[in-house]
């Protein structure tokens, strides 16, 4: 009984120090309120709302559209950090400006986040001349919701994709990531400079913690990750073969790929073709996510 009860405070005590460690929220469900910290956002361009992963997501067109968050927020001196949000992307063309807080488009203390014509997100984080992250992530311009979170723990900055490890560096240099510039959403200091443009996509759930906190989003799984491994391959396509043939169960929002409302061999099949980048529409169900 005395140990139920000690395993119990540990885990309360837990999740407070969890949650203090946010030091920023904009949830984006129809304002730009900082429901955490006090750095309300400005939207700048007419700046919209539509669908997000979690009620609404802020909505950029690519053209003018921006949203601030003023001069405080994100200046992280040399304390560990989180830096995480939700994506929506098709960008296939350019070098887009997605969050940051830069002064200029060039050397400076600074943190950008831009996306690139392959479809990955890059974090850069400078002190001067040197670039101390350049974490990038995986791929995420295929139209669906990722999650996606970068941090800095003491030297070693990592990124998340839906809850995955994709990239992970240390340059064996904090840099000093503190200036005068707004936190900004859609754009960067390099937009029209350097052949970087404005975002287009929704971002939701704009997270900052001055901890090193993985899990400030949760995980997501995506249609045809039937083995919930964060990629597709022939053993997510094996494993609805065998949901298939009532061998084991799938969810729908993994394994009904042709949306069909069951699983049967075609999702099989088409999984498998997506596995290798045949051009396969995922219709599943979405799969519930919690924050
Ligand atoms: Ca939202
Ligand atoms: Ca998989
Ligand atoms: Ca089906």
């Amino acid at each position: 009984m005395l140990r139920y009860a000690t395993w119990v405070v540990v885990v309360v005590l837990g999740a407070a120090s969890a949650d203090a460690a946010i030091t920023h929220d904009w949830p984006a469900d129809g304002d730009a309120t900082d429901i955490v910290g006090d750095a309300d956002g400005t939207l700048v361009g007419g700046t919209s709302f539509g669908p997000g992963l979690f009620d609404q997501g802020f909505v950029f067109d690519g053209v003018d559209d921006e949203v601030t968050f003023g001069t405080s927020a994100g200046n992280f001196g040399t304390s560990d950090f989180t830096i995480a949000f939700v994506i929506q992307s098709t960008n296939t063309t350019s070098i887009e400006g997605v969050l940051g807080k830069r002064e200029i488009c060039g050397f400076s203390s600074f943190w950008d986040v831009r996306s690139n014509s392959s479809g990955t997100l890059s974090l850069e984080l400078y002190e001067n001349n040197v670039n101390t992250g350049l974490a990038t992530t995986s791929r995420i311009n295929d139209g669906l919701f990722h999650t996606v979170v970068f941090t800095r723990e003491g030297t070693v900055v990592s990124a998340y994709v839906d809850g995955f490890l994709k990239w992970q560096t240390d340059t064996g240099i904090t840099a000093n990531v503190t200036n005068n510039a707004a936190l900004t959403a859609g754009t960067s200091a390099c937009t029209g400079a350097d052949g970087t443009v404005r975002f287009t996509g929704v971002l939701d759930e704009i997270r900052i913690a001055d901890t090193a906190d993985p899990n400030l989003l949760p995980p997501v799984f995506h249609c045809a990750d039937a083995t919930r491994s964060g990629d597709i391959s022939a053993a997510d396509a094996l494993v609805a073969l065998r949901a298939a043939v009532a061998l084991e169960t799938c969810d729908l929002c993994l394994c009904d790929i042709n949306g069909s409302g069951a699983v049967t061999a075609p999702d099989a099949l088409a999984i498998l073709q997506r596995a290798v980048s045949l051009p396969v529409t995922p219709l599943c169900p979405l799969c519930p996510v919690e924050l």
